[in-house]
């Protein structure tokens, strides 16, 4: 198989396991978990063949670690990014005093009017690195990385998760936490 079709197949799979699981008659439990073989037969019965060795390696070489196997590889879910209303079960969890977000210089003046806003996902994402928040921004237009003060936040009482694969949720970023690039 080629990568392409296996990136094809990743991004089909995020699509089900964050937004989605009814496009191929899927359910997912409480906490965004499914059964893998209930994915491999809902997959295959509606168009998208996969087989088990290819779930593996998408979820073994996606470059963020987006989905994870149960500890008895006997269930598959989504670390973040979900819409559908589940409970990853995350712990609050004292953030580093900065963190990135990465958006697009249109969005820009709306972001200094209401901060961060989680729109149609459960969280604000924020990034570790600058790097990381480039990448992101860049999906929507010119890259535009903000800084948020986190810690500062979290002691005045905002509540923050990290995601399995390292992602820093939280539910509203207020705009005097965000410093904007020339400013
Ligand atoms: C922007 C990817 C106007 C926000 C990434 C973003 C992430 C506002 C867009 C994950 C706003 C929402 C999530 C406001 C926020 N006014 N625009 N007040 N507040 N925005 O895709 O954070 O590759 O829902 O800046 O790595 O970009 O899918 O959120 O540009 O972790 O695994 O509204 O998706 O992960 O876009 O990305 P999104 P996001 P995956």
């Amino acid at each position: 198989m080629q990568i392409d079709s296996l990136t094809k197949l990743s991004k089909f799979i995020a699509l089900v396991l964050r937004h989605k699981p009814e496009e191929i008659g899927l359910t997912l439990d409480g906490a965004g978990w499914a059964n893998v073989v209930d994915l491999l037969s809902a997959m295959n019965e509606h168009g998208t063949p996969i087989s088990a060795e290819q779930l593996r390696a998408i979820v073994g070489t996606d470059e963020k670690q987006r989905y994870q196997f149960s500890a008895d590889f006997g269930r598959i879910r989504a670390s973040q990014g979900h819409s559908i209303e589940i409970d990853l079960g995350y712990q609050p969890l004292e953030p580093p005093e900065l963190l990135y977000h990465g958006t697009a210089s249109r969005f820009v003046s709306s972001i200094k009017k209401t901060g961060l806003r989680k729109g149609k996902r459960h969280h604000v994402h924020l990034s570790i690195s600058q790097g990381v928040a480039t990448g992101v921004g860049k999906r929507y237009g010119r890259p535009v990385i903000l800084t948020v003060a986190a810690a500062q936040m979290c002691r005045d009482g905002h509540a923050f998760y990290r995601s399995e694969n390292n992602v820093w949720l939280t539910d509203h970023v207020p705009v005097q936490y965000i410093s904007f690039p020339l400013d």
